[in-house]
């Protein structure tokens, strides 16, 4: 029997992780949006270019989560995105409401599965999703430094006129400007980033990928990235779906490494057939260890303004 993926937000970014998760032959894929008709229009135009793609995968589109049951991997992309005038707690209520109801909806209906949340402010998305399900931190946990991590990739493989392949980089922290990318870890076939650019132009870099998602929010005006974002989390699913054991950039709940405890951030992490299996800790310098300070700050004040929305 294939493995099976629900996308819940039939969106921008849930269309793209599902036309990606079916190139891959990751599993049956079931969208599920509340509007009408969406998730089956999409689900629809999917399945027929599977033999175009040569992807033996069923697809189906639905707004009843009856469809996800029994699903291996769930992956939340609904919600709605941040309006002009629209506070950054006008949308975090609104989204920890949204996201409290289909984690209700996910322990019903696929109660083993992992959960792999999207939808933003992320870091408070992944700590009610943890709430609500109330699922161990092996199967809950959100994507942003997949996300994070490939721009800085991007940037520096166009930087140094490398491929892509031979570039890793890595990103710590929250989702948002406070975000810390390890220049000092993150190398170009081994070697560290930090021996190819001089620290002015690498610091320039850095700043591009903290405001990344802003940049492209300016230039399409009416709605933000999703390219890169469904291909984040597809990487996830795919680690968890095929056991890879990838090393990935995730947002979990800590309990106690870095010296956190009960706090969702991102880390690196072991992805394998039982989700997120082992968080990795690395060694921070002094600098790094106070921007990491400053990103737990940003994500405590983020999840106890959650914590009032979500009882
Ligand atoms: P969009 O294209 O608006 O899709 C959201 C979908 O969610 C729409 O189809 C809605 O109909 C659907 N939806 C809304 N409410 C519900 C509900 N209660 N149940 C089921 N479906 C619902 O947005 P998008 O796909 O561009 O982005 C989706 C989310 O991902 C947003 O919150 C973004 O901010 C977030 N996002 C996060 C990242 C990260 O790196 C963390 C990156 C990109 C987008």
């Amino acid at each position: 029997m294939r493995p099976k993926l629900s996308i819940i937000g039939a969106g921008m970014v849930g269309a793209q992780a599902a036309y990606l998760a079916a190139i891959k032959e990751l599993g049956d894929i079931v969208l599920v949006d509340v509007v009408e008709g969406v998730p089956q229009g999409k689900g629809l135009d999917l399945l027929e270019a599977a033999p175009l793609l040569g992807s033996d995968v069923n697809v189906m589109g639905s707004n009843d989560y009856a469809a996800i049951k029994d699903s291996d991997v769930v992956i939340v992309t609904a919600g709605v995105p941040r309006k002009p005038g629209m506070s950054r707690d006008d949308l975090l209520s609104i989204n920890a409401k949204i996201v409290s109801d289909i984690c209700r909806q996910v322990v019903k209906h696929a109660p083993k599965c992992v959960l792999i949340i999207v939808t933003n402010p992320l870091d408070a998305m992944v700590h009610v999703a943890k709430k609500v399900t109330g699922f161990p931190r092996e199967r809950v946990f959100g994507m942003a430094g997949v996300l994070d991590s490939t721009r800085f990739r991007a940037f520096l493989a166009d930087e140094l006129k490398v491929s892509v392949e031979d570039v890793t980089a890595f990103v710590l922290g929250g989702h948002g400007d406070t975000m810390v990318p390890l220049a000092r870890y993150s190398t170009v076939a081994g070697i560290p980033v930090t021996e190819l650019i001089p620290k002015k132009r690498l610091d320039e870099i850095i700043a591009r990928v903290r405001d990344g998602g802003a940049e492209i929010v300016n230039l399409l005006k009416t709605g933000s990235a999703f390219y890169a974002p469904g291909a984040a989390v597809i990487e996830m699913a795919e680690a968890i779906l095929k056991d890879k054991r990838r090393v990935l950039s995730c947002c979990v709940l800590l309990e106690g490494e870095y010296g956190v405890k009960g706090l969702p951030i991102g880390v690196p992490a072991k992805l394998g057939a039982k989700g997120m299996e082992q968080v990795m800790e690395i060694a921070l310098d002094a600098e790094e260890k106070a921007l990491f300070q400053k990103t737990i700050d940003a994500v405590k004040a983020l999840t106890k303004d959650a914590d009032r929305l979500v009882q």
